[in-house]
């Protein structure tokens, strides 16, 4: 089989609950610039990246695709994706000007497009490609839980995910102004969800040591799962001391870019929930070994979902070391088989391939320049 043509496109579709903010982002759209590769076997492969629908940083990752990794997989056998993503992150003028970053953001959704077509081929989700048996995985809703929402409402919106929706977890992003409003807030939650389900907390890399510190005591007074992305994302030395000083499990991985920084973080003991997202990462291969990585250190893979679950529903089902999968349903008009939940857990994706495959509208719809 051979890559006969590749052409980019950009997604820009608005969120489901109007302008949305955590502690350093504020949206009211999702980007997803992304790729179709044809091959001559007829088979079509969908792969993109996820992004805050900025329409000049969306234009460098495809550019990246048409300028540069275009010439390097056409005329390729698409089931070589493992090799292909070898040569893509080392082909030297790429990695020499962006080892990570935007090049790799680019590289990604190439792969899942690869995985996409070599899952197509074999007449199977990648799930099942991966060597996984179809099992539920629990979700838990993280479009909730915003920055921006006051208090009531904050808590009306959980109560209403836990008990008229189902979700038996939750997640809230805290990184106020002030500690003392996160406090309140996670106490607040906490009381009207009930001590059985399932509470985590995202500072979205907004605090510094001594705050994430200071919050350490209400997070273990409310049973949080986890506290995310508490520090800027590439500081491994304060989360390792953070690690050793609060008894709240850490979990990060959607801001770091190359397997190596898992790699290191994993090393240091300065995470336990590990949390990769094929979408920054470069793709389901290097997610794989990055789960590998996790679960050879009895670490859960709970991945962060920057392509709207559609791969990583698949990558979870495939892979042991996953429990559990947010769900964020910013894109589900866009695909024509949507992660979907019922009851608390995601239903087993059954079309061959990768879960990209997009409806024959998406780009009319949601297609920007
Ligand atoms: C909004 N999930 C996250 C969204 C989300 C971000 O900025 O991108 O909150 O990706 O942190 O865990
Ligand atoms: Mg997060």
């Amino acid at each position: 089989m051979k890559i006969t043509a590749i052409h980019t496109f950009i997604l820009h579709v608005p969120v489901t609950r109007g302008s949305i903010s955590d502690s350093l982002h504020s949206l009211t759209h999702w980007g997803a610039p992304g790729v179709v590769i044809e091959t001559d076997a007829g088979i079509t492969g969908y792969g993109y990246s996820g992004t805050h629908a900025h329409l000049p940083s969306d234009r460098l990752i495809t550019q990246c695709i048409d300028d540069s990794l275009a010439a390097l997989v056409l005329g390729r056998d698409p089931r070589e994706v493992t090799a292909l993503w070898h040569e893509m992150t080392r082909f030297p003028p790429l990695q020499w000007v962006g080892r990570g970053g935007i090049v790799q953001l680019a590289i990604g959704a190439v792969d899942v497009a690869l995985w996409d077509i070599k899952a197509k081929a074999a007449g199977q989700p990648l799930w099942q490609l991966m060597g996984g048996t179809a099992r539920p995985i629990r979700a838990y809703n993280t479009d909730g839980g915003w920055l921006n929402w006051p208090l009531e409402t904050l808590v009306a919106d959980c109560r209403r995910l836990v008990e008229d929706e189902g979700y038996s977890g939750v997640k809230i992003k805290v990184g106020s102004d002030l500690l003392t409003d996160d406090i309140r807030r996670l106490g607040a939650v906490r009381r009207a969800i009930g001590p059985d389900v399932t509470l985590a907390v995202d500072a979205n890399g907004r605090m510094d040591l001594p705050q994430a510190i200071r919050f350490g005591p209400a997070l273990a007074d409310n049973d949080v799962m986890w506290f995310e992305e508490p520090l800027w994302y590439d500081d491994i030395a304060g989360h390792r001391r953070l690690a050793r000083v609060i008894s709240t499990p850490v979990a990060l991985g959607e801001q770091l870019y190359l397997p190596e920084n898992f790699q290191a973080f994993l090393d240091a003991e300065a995470v336990h929930f590990v949390q990769p997202d094929v979408a920054r990462l470069g793709g389901v291969t290097p997610w794989i070994r990055v789960a590998d990585m996790a679960a050879g250190r009895a670490l859960p893979v709970v991945s962060h979902v920057g392509d709207m679950m559609q791969t990583h529903l698949h990558t979870a089902i495939g892979h042991p070391a996953c429990t559990m999968l947010e769900y964020i349903p910013w894109m589900r008009e866009c695909f024509t088989e949507p992660a979907t939940v019922r009851d608390g857990w995601f239903l087993v994706p059954e079309e061959p391939g990768a879960g990209t495959t997009l409806r024959p509208d998406a780009i009319t719809r949601f297609g920007v320049g």
